[in-house]
């Protein structure tokens, strides 16, 4: 293992990392965050997301058992956006983006997050995460389709009770426009895709493995950014969530409890994140290149209350990190797979 400055190349983006193992030890007299609540009710009154509540602009939510799906009240992207008078200063280029939002919660529970759900109930989040991703990509004018999960008031989630969000809209977005480049160059040069042949050579090593099981591996990959980044890869190389079998949603469903399980074991503390699938671009063409993956972006660097920030250097020249990724896949590694809320149950 290297243990002193290097960089690491993202294959899947084309970007670097800087990595400083010396630095790990370093003391910290900074920014201490607060602990997330232990116990939270299994019903809020006050909650907008909860069953039989009302939410802004004064809608009911049904009383709801199992999954619950809602147009955002605060779309970010609108169908139907007015057509401003942009500059033709090519220095100033803008151009209307048309899109939908919805909310989707897990379940009735204000107080179970994803690794607190059991297997079925996850699968039944993923169900509705393909189900509404394939609503939204069959809208003539819908290019791309992203889930994602904030988790944690210090990922700017503004509600605890569990839910993720769907945001689709017609341009590519950046983070699919470079990994897109990136695994279509790799397919053409070699006829394979690049994270097929990226899970095989880690499965080959171990070093970075968290979980694998017949149709999903979840790795710390070579290249994280953020200290306990992980991803979670289809060994199929499908490029949606609706080209997933019935088998291997249910071995999804368990990659995620893994992978949740042991955040939140790690600290013992409700584990914040943001996480999202990159599901290929659905702009009609086939996308052999690309292999369906979730990203799980967590900012806790050395405890529940010390956060890595992504500032100076990270803002001005390039990401670092301090920890090497093979050191963050032993500790959640050496975790237990049984979350800490539910031991002697
Ligand atoms: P976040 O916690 O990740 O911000 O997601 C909550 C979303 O719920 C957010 O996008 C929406 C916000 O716009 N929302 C509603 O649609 N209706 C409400 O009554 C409150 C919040
Ligand atoms: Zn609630």
């Amino acid at each position: 293992m290297i243990n002193s400055p290097h960089r690491r190349f993202n294959a899947l983006t084309g970007e670097w990392v800087l990595n400083s193992p010396h630095r790990a030890k370093r003391p910290w007299l900074g920014q201490v965050e607060k602990t997330p609540p232990e116990s939270l009710p299994a019903y809020d009154p006050t909650c907008y997301l909860c069953p039989r509540n009302e939410r802004a602009g004064g809608v009911t939510n049904p009383d709801y058992s199992g999954t619950f799906v809602f147009n955002n009240d605060f779309a970010a992207l609108l169908p139907d956006p007015s057509e401003e008078a942009a500059s033709t200063h090519p220095l100033l280029v803008s151009a209307p983006e048309r899109g939908s939002c919805r909310v989707v919660c897990f379940s009735p529970r204000h107080d179970l997050t994803l690794p607190e759900l059991d297997l079925p109930a996850i699968e039944a989040v993923i169900a509705t995460w393909t189900r509404e991703s394939a609503d939204l990509a069959a809208q003539d004018f819908i290019r791309y389709v992203q889930v994602f999960e904030n988790k944690g008031a210090m990922m700017g989630c503004s509600n605890p009770h569990p839910h993720s969000q769907l945001w689709a809209q017609s341009q590519l977005p950046n983070e699919i426009v470079k990994e897109l480049a990136r695994q279509a160059e790799y397919y053409s040069q070699h006829g394979r895709p690049l994270l097929t042949d990226y899970v095989q050579e880690e499965l080959r090593l171990q070093e970075r493995i968290l979980f694998s099981n017949d149709h999903f591996t979840a790795l710390v990959p070579f290249w994280a950014v953020w200290p306990f980044e992980t991803m979670v890869i289809a060994h199929r190389a499908t490029q949606s969530l609706s080209d997933l079998s019935a088998s291997e949603v249910s071995a999804l469903a368990e990659a995620f409890k893994q992978v949740t399980t042991r955040y939140d074991n790690l600290f013992e503390i409700s584990f914040p994140y943001s996480m999202g699938f990159h599901q290929a671009p659905a702009d009609g063409e086939a996308h052999p290149e690309w292999v369906l993956h979730a990203h799980f972006y967590p900012p806790l660097l050395r405890s529940a209350t010390v956060r890595k920030f992504m500032v100076g250097y990270e803002m001005l020249a390039m990401p670092q990190r301090d920890i090497t990724p093979e050191v963050a896949a032993d500790r959640l590694r050496s975790v237990s797979a049984v979350h800490y809320k539910q031991r002697g149950m």
